[in-house]
């Protein structure tokens, strides 16, 4: 990974990291080593940075088996460590970003999640990044609750240069991916992207209806739809295990895509995602241009949470 890359992450993950860091530290404040009280202090610390009850089980486990032997354990030998066991579960070599392939036919590509996540921005910058890599890449305008949701996927098409496929406003959004589908296929296209409402509390069950446009897929493609990607906002903190969740058990989940990791101090819940659902993170969004969007590295995201 280039150092351009390296960066984009770790600025993204400052407020985190500063956070958590300063936590740290300040629990060991005055003292030599570790003690009862500081490993107390310290749990409360890292469920307090999102990152879930199993994985800081999991480090606390790693941080008292040290103290127990008599190690010295201070600041540093603790990130060391946590950094340490977010790596493992974030599953270092086993959780890879590639994004599945067709066998035959055009890939297809399901974003879902709540609205306001970055479900649109994020197939608008996959698209890109697909397109820059030089797939033919199409999308398809499956949130049809909105003309302007319509409307906004039309900019991130023309910004990045691929077709989108679209009903007018109101219409079956299983219509609209079906179409896509079809389209993609006639036309050669190696990724459809499908882009999907995600409002909640309204008289149509949004579950009901992605997994209508999941099974009509499934219908019209071998094997599609090959990813279904859950955006979801890091800002939002623990709520994202819920989303994940609910998510999970409607469409079946094969990756996740966080979004706003610029500017939020709880990158955190990544780690939590990761040991709850071993969902693996594909991309990570940085911000709100069509550039703003990372493969997911593991060892790149453990070591700029947590080292200075
Ligand atoms: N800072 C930041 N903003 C983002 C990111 N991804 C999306 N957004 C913004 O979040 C808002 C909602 O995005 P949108 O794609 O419309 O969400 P959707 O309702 O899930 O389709 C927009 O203002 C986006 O520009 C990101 O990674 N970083
Ligand atoms: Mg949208």
């Amino acid at each position: 990974m280039s150092p351009s890359l390296f960066s984009a992450i770790r600025a993204g993950l400052t407020k985190t990291r500063e956070a958590l860091i300063g936590k740290i530290e300040q629990v060991f404040t005055g003292k030599a080593r570790i003690d009862e009280e500081a490993l107390e202090e310290l749990e409360a610390v890292l469920i307090q940075s999102d990152l879930g009850v199993k994985a800081t089980e999991s480090i606390m486990e790693a941080l008292r088996k040290r103290a127990e032997e008599g190690q010295p354990v201070d600041s540093n030998t603790a990130t060391g460590l946590i950094e340490e066991e977010i790596l493992r579960i974030l599953g270092a070599d086993s959780l890879r970003p590639e994004l599945a392939k067709a066998e035959q036919g055009p890939t297809v590509i399901m974003m879902v999640g709540v609205n306001g996540t970055g479900k649109t921005t994020s197939a608008g910058k996959i698209a890109s990044m697909l397109s820059k890599g030089g797939h033919g890449v199409m999308l398809a305008a499956a949130d049809t609750f909105r003309a302007a949701a319509i409307e906004q996927l039309e900019v991130w098409g023309r910004r990045v240069g691929a077709p989108v496929i679209k009903h007018q406003e109101g219409s079956d959004p299983a219509a609209v991916a079906f179409d896509a589908f079809e389209a993609a296929r006639a036309r050669g296209v190696d990724y459809l992207i499908v882009d999907t409402a995600g409002r909640l509390h309204t008289k149509s069950n949004l579950m009901e209806e992605l997994k209508k446009i999941k099974r009509v897929l499934g219908r019209a493609g071998t094997g599609a739809p090959h990813e279904v990607l859950l955006v979801v906002d890091a800002t939002t903190g623990q709520n994202a295990i819920a989303q994940a969740r609910v998510f999970n058990e409607a469409v079946e989940l094969t990756g996740i895509v966080l979004t706003k990791l610029d500017g939020t101090a709880r990158g955190g819940i990544v780690v939590a995602i990761c040991s709850e659902f071993g969902i693996p993170v594909k991309y990570v969004g940085v911000g709100e241009g069509v550039d703003d969007l990372r493969p997911f590295d593991p060892r790149e995201f453990a070591s700029s949470l947590v080292s200075h």
